[in-house]
């Protein structure tokens, strides 16, 4: 039997398969009608095809997927759906949303080679990613989508945007696929998974490839084990009685904006902390440069450390040869004996970190990501332990603690009032709790005991939401979309009707 992740996206000729019954099929009914009725009165036809990919939370293993590390996020129910006709009419890409007052209309040449105007940022571009990334990759597989034409195309998105939930990367998978389906052609999971990490880099954030992957291949009730290089999913069953609930911290993270003091920094931070650890290992400077990118390309040399250590921890190695306080870039080129700009000046968003940046925190960014990529593996062992469910859970929210802690000290990734809410989450019952995403903003989430879930959300709205209701922040019968609890959901589908 092909495996899950060789398969093609599947397609549907109704939504039961993944939007289930009950109220949350007749939710989706309506959004399914609704856009097809705006297509209507948008474009004056309706839909050819529609495609939807989801969001997702990630449960741990934070900023270690662009340095090679395994992490184990899953599906919510939360998605975008993309409904798109091609229009020989013009040659011209129209990308409106449902909410058209927050989004407006987005208009593009049908041109796959265009590039994204990264200093006027706007909702559309995540479409043209998708739109590019399924051109190079068709061109890759010597498929014939023939000429480019116009399309028309709409978008639901229920993703909540800036929170570490990756609207991001389920707008973009979705609209990939929406694409692909609309040229009458699907590749298998996996290599969309591929795809879409790396066309979402147009928008400027030098990404791992966790969101997508997820997005693309998720199934209902199971988290994933992701591993990277190439792509591989493992199901992960999750213990019973517990259950995740993730809270908005309200605090927006818009990480296209803030790519080059955040995000992008991080990810240079982690390559030079690799060079400059694979040199102090015993690499020759010029070949470190040119071998090594991620913090888990110089894991191997380890190994011979251990001759001298007697441990071949990736994690002593930085307490051994990175300084802990913060270098400089000068300090940094004596090592390498190469400027900074030389060898990461041919990509242009690591320039403008090298811009914005003072100062590298080496060791922390590095034990951060050795520690994490542990604590990954040991979430995994808890899972498949024979210790009870309850013993489980205990050990599985010690470790999200841990990821949090390591995320807010060492990585620095955290905010006020992520701070504020992970302590409300902790104070209130939940075995464990911390920041999802890439953080700076965003949601938390929480290891909450299944019979306690619902007194748990009403401590967190008096604890945490009340005063920032009273504030006007946000509406109180807008809770529901800051803070709720989810089950594993799954990933991207097709619909024809
Ligand atoms: P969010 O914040 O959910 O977009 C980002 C990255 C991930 C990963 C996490 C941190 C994108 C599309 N996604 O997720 O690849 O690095 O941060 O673990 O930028
Ligand atoms: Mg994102």
């Amino acid at each position: 039997m092909a495996k899950h992740e060789d398969l093609p996206i599947p397609i549907y000729d109704n939504l039961e398969l993944v939007y289930g019954g009950g109220s949350a099929l007749e939710e989706a009914q309506l959004r399914f009608d609704n856009l097809k009725s705006k297509f209507f009165e948008a474009f004056s036809h309706y839909p050819q095809v529609f495609a939807r990919s989801p969001g997702r939370v990630n449960l741990i293993g934070e900023h270690i997927d662009y340095e090679g590390y395994s992490v184990l996020p899953m599906a919510i129910r939360q998605d975008t759906i993309v409904a798109i006709r091609k229009n020989d009419a013009e040659k011209v890409l129209r990308i409106a949303n449902v909410n058209g007052e927050k989004y407006s209309v987005c208009t593009y040449p049908a041109d796959p080679l265009q590039e994204i105007d990264l200093k006027n940022h706007k909702w559309g571009h995540y479409f043209i990613c998708g739109y590019k990334g399924f051109y190079d990759y068709a061109k890759l597989k010597g498929v014939d989508v023939g000429e480019p034409v116009g399309l028309d195309v709409l978008v639901d998105g229920t993703v909540p945007t800036g929170s570490g939930l990756s609207s991001s990367a389920a707008f973009v998978c979705s609209s990939t696929i929406a694409i692909m389906a609309a040229f009458d052609v699907n590749f298998p999971k996996k290599e969309l998974a591929q795809v879409t990490c790396a066309c979402e880099r147009h928008i400027g954030t030098q990404s791992g490839g966790m969101d997508q992957a997820i997005s693309v291949m998720a199934k209902t009730g199971f988290a994933e084990l992701i591993d990277f290089n190439p792509i591989r999913t493992t199901d992960v069953q999750l213990p019973a009685g517990g259950t995740f609930v993730i809270a908005h911290s309200l605090a927006e993270s818009q990480k296209a904006v803030t790519a080059a003091t955040n995000y992008n920094n991080r990810v240079v931070e982690c390559r030079l902390s690799s060079i400059v650890l694979a040199i102090k290992l015993g690499m020759d400077p010029k070949e470190a440069i040119s071998k090594v990118s991620t913090l888990s390309d110089v894991e191997g040399l380890c190994v011979s450390f251990a001759g001298i250590h007697n441990s071949s921890d990736p994690v002593l190695a930085v307490k051994e040869y990175l300084k802990e306080e913060p270098y400089t870039a000068e300090e940094i080129e004596e090592v390498v004996g190469e400027k900074l700009t030389s060898f990461l000046g041919n990509n242009a968003a690591y320039l403008e970190v090298l811009k914005a940046a003072k100062q590298y925190k080496l060791h922390q960014r590095a034990a951060h990501v050795y520690s994490e990529a542990k604590r990954v593996h040991a979430f995994k062992d808890v899972v498949s332990s024979d210790l009870s469910d309850e013993d489980k859970l205990k050990r599985l929210g010690d470790l999200m603690n841990e990821s949090h802690h390591s995320c807010s000290v060492l990585y620095e990734c955290s905010c006020p009032e992520l701070e504020e809410l992970v302590n409300v989450c902790r104070n209130n019952g939940a075995l464990g709790a911390r920041l999802t995403g890439a953080g700076w903003g965003g949601c938390a989430v929480a290891l909450v005991k299944e019979n306690i879930v619902p007194q748990f959300i009403l401590n967190l709205k008096e604890c945490f939401y009340q005063s920032r209701i009273d504030k006007g922040v946000i509406k109180k019968n807008d809770l529901g979309l800051y803070v709720f609890a989810s089950k594993p959901s799954s990933g991207a589908a097709i619909f024809k009707f």
